[in-house]
C-alpha cells in the first residue's frame, strides 16, 4: 500500500525512483483512476492514452524546470525561432524515446495487457503547419534540444490545423481540423501569468519635447496567452519548449451594459469570439501568398507577443539590453514573421527608450533568416493602406528604415533609381517583406545549394552585390531520430548490429554501413526489414481503402502537398503511358509496380485539385482492369500528415522527387526516404541535388532539364509543347486520353490538357517526359536484380548522415547565431 501510494504520477519523487516495469504498471494504473475516476478495465483507449501522456509529462515537467534554471544560471545564450508553422507529429512515442523510457513503458504495459502502439495511435496528429517548412521548423527544435543549444520555438497555437482532407468521388473536401475537441491539448502548459498584450489600429500622435515620443491612441489591444509544449532532447535530461500563443479575451471584468434591446452580455461574449478568431485557422496555401489581412494580423500577433516576452525576460534577468546579440538570437523562418525587424526596433526605441543607431546595430546582430522559396507567387507584400492602418507605428518605423536604407544606396549607386526602387523596402504601394528581412538580418540563408546559389545570382542579386558577407547556404537537415529510431525501429536496429549505435550521436558513422554492401547476411536482413515494412503499409491500405497491393511490387511514393511544380501530373502521365503499354500489348513484360500518392491541394487551388481527381480517375480504371493482372495499382492515401509519412516512407522502395529544376527550393521529404533505404528518382533540384552528390550515379535516378536550362528558357519564352506532342506517340496519346473519353469525365481533365498544350506547359512536363519515362523502365530493370538493388538502398542509408537535422543546425549554430559551444557532432571534426 505504502508502495503504491509513493509510485503516483505526480510525485515527482516518483521520476528519480522509478526502476522497473512494475513501478511503471502501478503508476500508470494509478494515473488512470486519477484522471478519470475509472479503473483500467473500464477505461477506453483514449482515455489510457490521456492517463499516459500524463504520467510522461511528469517527466518532462521536472527536466523542463531544471533545463530552465541551468540556462539561467549558466547564462546561456537563447535562440528563438519564429514561425508561422510547426508541424511536430505525434509526440508520445517522440517523447517516450527521448526521455528513455520506450522498454520500460512497453514492457510495464504488456504486463497489464496493453498494447503501446494501441495507445500511441490515438494521439492527433496537430497539423499547425502547411509541408515542409512547418516540419523543418519542428525537426530543427528537436535538434537543438538534442544537442543541448537553448533553442526554442515561437508560435500559433491555431485553434483549428490544417484543414482535414477527405475525398469522395475523386474529389477532395476539406473539413476543419478540430485538434482541441477537448478544449487543451495535452503536452501543453498554459501559462495566463505571461500573458502579453498586442495593440492593432488606432492612431501615432507625435509629441516633441526635446526628444520625439510617439503615443499609440484608440489601438485595439488583444492578449496573447502562450502555451508552451515542452520539447524533450535525445536521452540528455534537456527540456526546450515550443512556445505557442493563442488569442484569449477575458470577460470576467466587462460590465454587460445592456441596451435597449436587452442584448448586453451577448454582445461582449460575441465580441469575445470574434476577437479569439484570430487565431482560429492556419492559413491553408503552401508556397502561393495569399494577402489577407487576417493573415498580417497573425504575423504581428506572433512577432509582438513572442519579442515582448523575450525582451522582458532578458530585462527581468538584469541583463543589459545592449548585450541582445550576445545573449540571445531571433531566427525568422521564411519572411513570414520578419515583422519582428520593426517590432524589436519599436520596442528598444518606444518601450525601452533607446535610440535610433543603437537599436538597429542590436536589431541587425539579434536577428536573422532563412529564405524557403524563389516563387515570385510566394513573395510577400503587403499595400501599405493595409499595413499602416493596421499597424500605424510599425508602418512608421518601416518608413524610417526605407528612407535610411534607400539613403545608404543612393550613395553607393548614386543616380541609378531603377536598382534603389528594387532593392527598397516600401515601393509602388507595397511593403516588401524579403527587402525589410534582409536589411533587418545579418545573416540570410538559403535552404540547399542550388537555392543558394539562384538567391545570390537572381532572386536577391542586388542584395548579395551589396552585404555578399551575408548571404551563406545551410542545407536543410531532418531529425534522424523521429524518421529513423521511431518511424523504422527494426531498421535502426539493425544497423546498431551492425556498426554499433554511435550513428545515434553522429550520423556520419552511417558511413562504416558501405563495409557491408558485400556481406549477405547483412543484404538479406535489410531486405526482410524493407519487406516487413511494406507489409505495415499494405496491411493499412487494405485495411482502410480495400484494395490489395502486392508487397513484392515495387513500390513508389509520392507524397508531398500537391503542386504543378512538383509534378505529380508527370508521374500521372507516365502510369498512363505504362498502362496502354499493357493494353497494346497484354503479355508485355511490366515490373509489378504499386503508385502511392498522397498530399493536400489547397482549397482554392483548382489545378491541384484537379489532379487529386486525376490520380483517383487513374486508379479506378487500372485497378479494377482484368487486362492489367494486378501488375500496376494505384493508391490515394487521404489525409496526408506526419504520422502517414511515417508508415509510408520506411515501407517505400523509391521516392519520386520530380520538381521542375529550380522551383524547390530543398526538399526535406527526399532525406526522409533516403534514410529508409528508398532509392530517388529526382531531377538536379534542391537537396536532391546533394544526394546525388552523396550517393553517386549509381545509387540515384537523375533526368530531366537542369535548373540553368529551366531558366534559360523562362529569359527565351519558353518552349512549343506541340512540337513534343507532334514528335512523341506516347505523349500524343496520353495528352488526347485527357480529353477524349478514355476517362469517364472528357471535359474534366481540360485544364491540364490546355496547361501541357495551349499554355506553354509552364512546368516542362512533355519537354522532361521522355527522359522521365526512360529512367522509370531503367529503375524497373534494375530493382528486379535484387541483389544490386539492395547495395543501392545500403548506399542511401549510409550517405545520409550530412541530411540529419543536427548537422544543418550546428551549422546554424556556428555561422549564423554564433554560439559558444561546439555542438558535439562537429567536435569530432
Ligand atoms: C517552403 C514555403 C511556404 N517554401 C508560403 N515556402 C506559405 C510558403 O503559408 N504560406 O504562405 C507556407 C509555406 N514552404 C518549403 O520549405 C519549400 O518548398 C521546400 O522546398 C523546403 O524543403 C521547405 C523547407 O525549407
Amino acid at each position: 500500500m505504502q508502495r503504491e501510494s509513493q509510485i503516483t504520477g505526480t510525485n515527482f519523487d516518483f521520476v528519480d525512483a522509478m526502476s522497473g516495469e512494475e513501478d511503471f504498471a502501478i503508476a500508470f494504473t494509478a494515473n488512470v483512476m486519477k484522471l478519470h475516476g475509472k479503473s483500467l478495465d473500464s477505461a477506453s483507449n483514449r482515455e489510457k492514452y490521456l492517463a499516459l501522456a500524463d504520467l510522461v509529462r511528469t517527466f518532462l515537467s521536472k527536466r523542463l524546470a531544471d533545463t530552465e534554471a541551468a540556462y539561467r544560471q549558466e547564462q546561456k545564450k537563447q535562440v528563438y525561432y519564429l514561425s508561422l508553422e510547426f508541424l511536430p507529429g505525434r509526440l508520445l512515442a517522440a517523447n517516450l524515446l527521448n526521455l528513455g523510457l520506450q522498454q520500460v513503458c512497453e514492457q510495464g504495459l504488456r504486463r497489464l495487457n496493453i498494447n503501446l502502439a494501441e495507445l500511441i495511435d490515438q494521439e492527433e496528429d496537430p497539423a499547425l503547419g502547411n509541408g515542409g517548412l512547418g516540419r523543418l521548423a519542428a525537426c530543427y527544435l528537436d535538434s537543438m534540444a538534442s544537442l543541448g543549444l537553448a533553442g526554442h520555438g515561437c508560435g500559433i497555437r491555431y485553434r483549428y490545423g490544417l484543414f482535414e482532407q477527405r475525398v469522395t468521388d475523386g474529389y477532395q473536401r476539406e473539413f476543419p481540423d478540430n485538434w482541441l475537441k477537448e478544449g487543451r491539448n495535452e503536452w501543453e502548459y498554459r501559462r495566463p501569468e505571461e500573458t502579453m498584450n498586442v495593440r492593432f489600429g488606432g492612431r501615432v500622435r507625435t509629441i516633441a519635447n526635446g526628444k520625439l515620443h510617439f503615443i499609440h491612441e484608440n489601438y485595439q489591444q488583444i492578449s496573447a496567452v502562450p502555451y508552451d509544449i515542452p520539447i524533450a532532447g535525445y536521452q540528455n535530461e534537456i527540456v526546450n519548449t515550443l512556445r505557442l500563443w493563442s488569442a484569449e479575451v477575458d470577460v470576467t471584468y466587462q460590465a454587460c451594459t445592456f441596451d435597449r434591446h436587452g442584448k448586453g452580455c451577448i454582445n461582449v461574449i460575441a465580441d469575445k469570439h470574434a476577437t479569439e478568431s484570430l487565431t482560429d485557422t492556419l492559413y491553408p496555401d503552401d508556397s502561393v501568398y495569399e494577402g489577407k489581412l487576417l493573415r498580417l494580423k497573425q504575423q504581428y500577433f506572433l512577432v509582438s507577443a513572442s519579442l515582448q516576452s523575450i525582451l522582458r525576460k532578458h530585462v527581468v534577468n538584469k541583463a543589459d539590453l545592449r548585450l541582445l546579440p550576445e545573449k540571445l538570437s531571433i531566427h525568422i523562418n521564411d519572411t513570414h514573421p520578419s515583422l519582428a525587424v520593426a517590432e524589436l526596433m519599436r520596442l528598444l526605441l518606444d518601450e525601452y527608450g533607446l535610440g535610433w543607431a543603437e537599436s538597429w546595430d542590436i536589431t541587425t546582430r539579434t536577428i536573422s533568416y532563412t529564405n524557403h522559396t524563389v516563387l515570385p507567387e510566394a513573395l510577400e507584400k503587403w499595400p501599405i493602406d493595409l499595413f499602416q492602418t493596421l499597424l500605424p507605428r510599425i508602418y512608421m518605423i518601416v518608413q524610417e528604415i526605407n528612407e535610411r536604407f534607400c539613403r545608404e544606396l543612393w550613395d553607393m549607386y548614386p543616380g541609378d533609381w531603377q536598382k534603389i526602387k528594387a532593392m527598397a523596402i516600401i515601393a509602388d504601394g507595397t511593403v516588401h517583406m524579403a527587402a525589410l528581412a534582409i536589411a533587418g538580418s545579418h545573416r540570410v540563408n538559403g535552404v540547399s545549394a542550388i537555392h543558394t546559389q539562384i538567391l545570390k545570382q537572381k532572386t536577391m542579386s542586388d542584395f548579395y552585390q551589396l552585404t555578399p558577407q551575408k548571404f551563406l547556404n545551410i542545407t536543410n537537415g531532418v531529425t534522424h531520430r523521429r524518421w529513423m529510431l521511431l518511424a523504422n525501429p527494426d531498421l535502426a536496429q539493425l544497423i546498431c548490429e551492425a556498426i554499433g549505435d554511435r550513428w545515434i550521436a553522429n550520423p556520419d558513422e552511417l558511413q562504416h554501413l558501405l563495409n557491408f554492401a558485400h556481406d549477405n547476411s547483412f543484404c538479406c536482413a535489410m531486405a526482410k526489414v524493407k519487406f516487413a515494412n511494406k507489409l505495415r503499409l499494405a496491411k493499412y491500405i487494405q485495411a482502410k481503402y480495400g484494395i490489395a497491393i502486392d508487397t513484392c511490387s515495387l513500390i513508389d511514393s509520392h507524397i508531398k502537398r500537391i503542386h504543378a511544380y512538383k509534378r505529380q501530373s508527370m508521374n500521372v502521365l507516365h502510369i498512363m503511358d505504362l498502362y496502354n503499354r499493357i493494353l497494346d500489348n497484354p503479355h508485355a513484360d511490366i515490373v509489378p509496380r504499386t503508385f502511392i500518392f498522397a498530399g493536400k491541394a489547397a482549397p482554392g487551388y483548382y489545378k491541384a485539385k484537379q489532379t487529386i481527381k486525376l490520380i483517383h480517375a487513374l486508379a479506378e480504371k487500372i485497378n479494377h482492369d482484368p487486362l492489367v493482372k494486378n501488375r500496376i495499382k494505384v493508391v490515394f492515401l487521404q489525409n496526408y500528415n506526419v504520422s502517414h509519412a511515417e508508415l509510408i516512407i520506411p515501407g517505400s522502395d523509391v521516392s519520386e522527387q520530380i520538381p521542375t529544376a529550380s522551383m524547390e527550393a530543398c526538399g526535406t521529404g527526399n532525406m526522409k526516404f533516403m534514410m529508409n533505404g528508398a532509392v530517388t528518382i529526382g531531377t538536379l533540384d534542391g537537396a536532391n541535388i546533394a544526394i546525388w552528390e552523396a550517393v553517386g550515379d549509381d545509387n540515384i535516378f537523375t533526368f530531366g532539364l537542369t535548373a540553368d536550362q529551366v531558366l534559360a528558357y523562362y529569359r527565351n519564352g519558353g518552349y512549343n509543347p506541340w512540337d513534343i506532342y507532334h514528335q512523341d506517340l506516347r505523349v500524343k496519346t496520353v495528352m488526347e486520353q485527357l480529353v477524349n473519353g478514355f476517362f469517364p469525365y472528357p471535359e474534366e481533365f481540360r485544364a491540364h490538357y490546355d496547361a501541357f498544350l495551349n499554355q506553354g506547359d509552364h512546368y516542362f512536363v512533355l519537354k522532361d517526359f521522355a527522359q522521365y519515362v526512360e529512367v522509370q523502365n531503367k529503375l524497373a530493370n534494375e530493382f528486379i536484380n535484387t541483389e544490386l538493388w539492395q547495395k543501392k538502398c545500403i548506399a542511401n542509408v549510409a550517405h545520409s548522415g550530412i541530411f540529419a537535422g543536427d548537422r544543418a543546425f550546428a551549422e546554424y549554430a556556428l555561422s549564423v547565431w554564433d554560439l559558444a559551444e561546439r555542438p558535439p557532432c562537429l567536435r569530432q571534426h
